[in-house]
């Protein structure tokens, strides 16, 4: 049946649009996919993600530009072969490596104040408690609030599912700002087990060393697993330990996802980093207690002067001991 005369324009007009918008989708399936990010700073059009750094980070260098190669060393595109985006990156160091980061800011260890000084700062009271004084300690541990993704340290602890494939939370951000590299690293390591850790390269975050661990998962109204969560603590130290690093940062392991009681889990973190550096004095320089959320923060603010105490002791409680 003919069309109406009026209505022939816009129908001609409609097909002509429809034919237009289909070709431009075509051609952008058509189109390959973009380049690798280049590996000189800056690369990729995006510019360098950097704070207002140290000016004379080896970024910019000429020399250090000209040494990147292409695609293979570039550890955001999926294709690359971690193994060798690990081993470039272990022999760079933090200046150069800020040329990868995926974060827009990151935050020195040097600007994250020691338990001694922030004690002080804050005017915090000391309770009673059984722990002795110890300044080595409490020069080597911190207090922060901040995402763990965006310390520049030797590595960050991650709350991660025995597969180690990602998930949410802190593993998910981490993942995020680690970018493809460190999955396909993961899916080599063979799971974790609750209470062990494994460890990987940061990749693209300004960790330099990822440490996975798995924390327990608690149902219902069942005993604490402390004795797993503990271990997480442990095991991570030990795994960073032997891996010559200096400087680690945990989350509050358990505590999201996992459902462990936030109280109970900053206690069972205190008490075993306490140990293990009360066991290995010589171990790490700095070891952050990195909370997310303000609860864990006045929890920790509250419980780390039992553990890790910064006043002399009481008059009663020396009495005490003397008796
Ligand atoms: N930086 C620091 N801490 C964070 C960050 C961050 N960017 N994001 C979250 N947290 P959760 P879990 C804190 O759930 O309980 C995942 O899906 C958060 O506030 O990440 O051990 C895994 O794949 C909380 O205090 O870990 C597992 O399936 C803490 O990190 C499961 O969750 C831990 O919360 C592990 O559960």
């Amino acid at each position: 049946m003919p069309l109406p005369t009026g209505m022939r324009l816009p129908l001609l007009l409609l097909l002509l649009s429809r034919g237009r918008r289909w070709r431009r989708l075509a051609g952008a399936y058509s189109r390959q996919p973009p380049p690798a990010r280049s590996l000189s700073c800056g690369g990729g059009g995006t510019g360098p993600r950097m704070r207002p750094g140290p000016p004379s980070s080896g970024c910019f260098s000429a020399s250090w530009a000209r040494n990147m190669s292409s695609k293979e060393f570039d550890p955001t595109f999926p294709t690359t072969d971690w193994k060798v985006a690990k081993r470039h990156l272990e022999e760079i160091d933090h200046a150069k490596r800020r040329c990868y980061y995926k974060a827009k800011r990151f935050v020195m260890i040097d600007e994250i104040q020691t338990w001694k000084d922030f004690s002080v700062e804050e005017k915090l009271k000391q309770p009673v408690t059984s722990y002795n004084k110890d300044d080595v300690l409490n020069e080597k541990i911190s207090l922060l609030q901040e995402d763990i993704t965006k310390l520049e340290i030797d590595a960050i602890v991650n709350a991660a599912n025995s597969s180690l494939m990602g998930g949410g939370g802190v593993d998910g951000s981490i993942h995020l700002a680690a970018g493809p590299l460190l999955r396909d690293e993961c899916a080599t390591l063979n799971g974790c087990s609750p209470g062990d850790s494994k460890i990987t390269s940061g990749y693209c975050l300004p960790a330099k060393y990822v440490v996975h661990t798995v924390g327990p998962f608690v149902q219902g109204k069942e005993r604490l697993p402390e004795k797993v969560l503990s271990s997480c603590y442990i095991e991570s130290l030990k795994l960073a330990d032997v891996n010559g690093l200096r400087s680690i940062a945990f989350p509050c392991v358990s505590t999201g996802a996992y459902g462990y009681p936030n109280g109970q889990a900053a206690e069972t973190a205190l008490k075993a980093v306490r140990q293990y550096l009360e066991e290995r004095r010589n171990s790490f320089d700095r070891i952050i207690f990195c909370v997310f959320l303000k609860l864990d923060y006045v929890l920790y603010k509250e419980k780390m002067p039992f553990y890790f105490p910064f006043g002399a002791k009481p008059q009663s409680q020396l009495q005490e001991q003397c008796q």
